[in-house]
């Protein structure tokens, strides 16, 4: 029976497992590196044990030294979270060989689908449906011209090491191919130290939706639905829902079953997400499979009542599922929001600094999984996300109402969001009608980036204005009319653009 469990992760996925922890009875170990002494995590964890400085190559990433802390905290299993060593079947079996358990997949489970080409190669064998594509391209040019050809250009040449978009290119004609495939190789032996390259057709406005797995050690796998995760800028999800406005339930129905087939076809243990592209005629292809507790795993929660971490842990402890497929029931809408520390304003740019006032959402419906407060330094070493916003409704409609009442009432000040952005999001006639694919912020670019005349930072004007009206009384060079407007202040505000921080 698992005691006591070492979370070898920091931010806001540290403090969502050891809250399962807590309420599962179990001791939970934080590490931490130098910069996030303070963070968090720390705080709630049971016991905190420091891993070294900030660079996550000398802390959060540090093998010997994390198995070192679990040998000396006495944990008997440790969880990875995401990022990090989730996905590292290397560490999977270090700390299998230490005699802990490691709370996720089998080693072989994720090499099998780290490696991409093998992934394609399972999945065609189980039959589940992939993009048509080749297998490792060699450098016979008339050969590779040939496939290409068969495929239909355009094409997009793939890393076999890659996933999550990197190491991908896009060739549009037969004359660019030899050359693209040159530099993908090269790039490719650069990033990941492996060449191997492969060709797919290129699906041109396809939706990413994931569907959620778990897998038992008693040979039983279910699926917890989709997640329509389309909403990305350069590779990095923005928001996400579920369920996703796009596909039919008789699609649903077909990409769920072959979601439990992909993770039947490696023995799959544990939490697991089958991601696919899915064209405009809901033709649906398997990506790749993340054999991890994924960031938006929240939203999951929400619709279908389980909790994964729980779960995780459940499994890892060798119990069988407590739920057939028929008693996972999904209900309402639920949408996912990342608050990330970066600035829009300066495309994007990840910024650090001191969070000088946070005010998060609460009321019916609201979930917020963040580990940031009042005087926290956030620091470049780490991921630019500092929380995750989460609603849920019955529908849709009144589920990104209320994302947006959400966001309206979230402050963080001291550090640049983009929150504003994501209620520019919520208000984009693409998303409230649901009708968006992998292309949506850069179709709708122009919309996205302008400013809204008044958000949410009004109203902190209403307060500072209604302080200076109230000072006023005694300072005649201050004093304006509050008779003829319900809102004075606001008008002030507006007028003379007046910037409390
Ligand atoms: C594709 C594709 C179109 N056709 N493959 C990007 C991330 C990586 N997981 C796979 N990706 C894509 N693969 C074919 N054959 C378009 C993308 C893609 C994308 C996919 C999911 C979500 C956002 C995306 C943004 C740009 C490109």
């Amino acid at each position: 029976m698992i005691k006591k469990i070492l979370v070898a992760n920091r931010g806001e996925i540290a403090v969502r497992i050891i809250r399962s922890c807590r309420e599962s009875g179990i001791k939970s170990v934080a590490i931490y590196s130098q910069p996030d002494r303070s963070s968090m995590h720390v705080r709630y964890a049971d016991e905190a044990w420091s891993v070294g400085p900030g660079p996550s190559g000398q802390s959060y990433l540090n093998i010997p030294k994390i198995l070192e802390i679990a040998k000396n905290s006495g944990v008997d299993a440790i969880h990875p979270g995401y990022g990090f060593l989730s996905e590292n079947a290397e560490f999977a079996e270090r700390v299998r060989k230490a005699g802990l358990i490691f709370i996720g997949p089998e080693a072989d489970a994720v090499r099998a689908m780290g490696d991409k080409m093998k992934a394609r190669e399972l999945m065609i064998k189980a039959g589940v449906p992939v993009v048509p594509g080749s297998d490792k391209l060699t450098d016979n040019e008339s050969e590779n011209l040939r496939i290409a050809d068969e495929i239909g250009f355009p094409v997009m040449i793939k890393a076999s090491a890659g996933g999550g978009g990197k190491g991908m290119r896009l060739v549009e004609k037969a004359g660019d191919l030899a050359a693209a495939i040159k530099r993908a190789k090269s790039e490719a032996l650069n990033a990941f130290g492996d060449d191997s390259v492969y060709m797919e057709k290129y699906l041109k406005s396809p939706h990413h939706i994931e569907v959620q797995v778990l897998g038992d050690n008693h040979g039983n796998i279910i699926h917890l639905f989709e997640r329509e995760c389309s909403v990305q800028r350069r590779h990095q999800k923005i928001v996400e829902e579920t369920p996703s406005p796009f596909i039919s339930d008789e699609i649903r129905e077909k990409m769920t079953k072959q979601a439990v087939a992909a993770a039947a076809s490696v023995n799959y243990t544990g939490a697991g997400t089958v991601e696919f592209l899915v064209d405009a005629d809901m033709n649906f292809y398997f990506l790749e499979m993340n054999t991890r507790l994924q960031v938006e795993h929240p939203i999951t929660e929400r619709t279908t009542g389980v909790d994964l971490v729980k779960a995780q842990i459940r499994i890892a402890n060798g119990d069988p599922l407590p739920w057939k497929q028929e008693e996972i029931r999904k209900s309402g809408h639920a949408i996912e929001c990342r608050i990330y520390a970066e600035d829009p304003e300066r495309n994007f740019m990840p910024g650090a600094g001191t969070v000088l006032h946070i005010t998060e959402p609460l009321g019916l419906g609201v979930r917020t999984d963040g580990y940031i407060y009042e005087g926290y330094e956030i620091t470049v070493f780490y991921d630019p996300l500092i929380s995750k916003l989460i609603v849920w409704a019955q529908t849709r409609e009144e589920a990104v109402q209320r994302m947006k009442r959400a966001l309206y009432e979230y402050k963080i000040t001291g550090v640049k969001t983009n929150i504003q952005f994501l209620e520019r999001i919520m208000k984009t006639p693409d998303f409230v009608d649901g009708k968006y694919d992998t292309h949506f912020i850069a179709s709708n670019e122009d919309y996205l980036m302008q400013g809204d005349e008044c958000t949410g930072e009004c109203e902190d004007l209403a307060m500072i204005m209604a302080y200076i009206e109230h000072q006023s009384h005694t300072d005649k060079r201050l004093r304006f009319n509050t008779h003829n407007r319900k809102s004075n202040w606001k008008e002030y505000g507006r007028i003379h653009r007046f910037n409390p921080f």
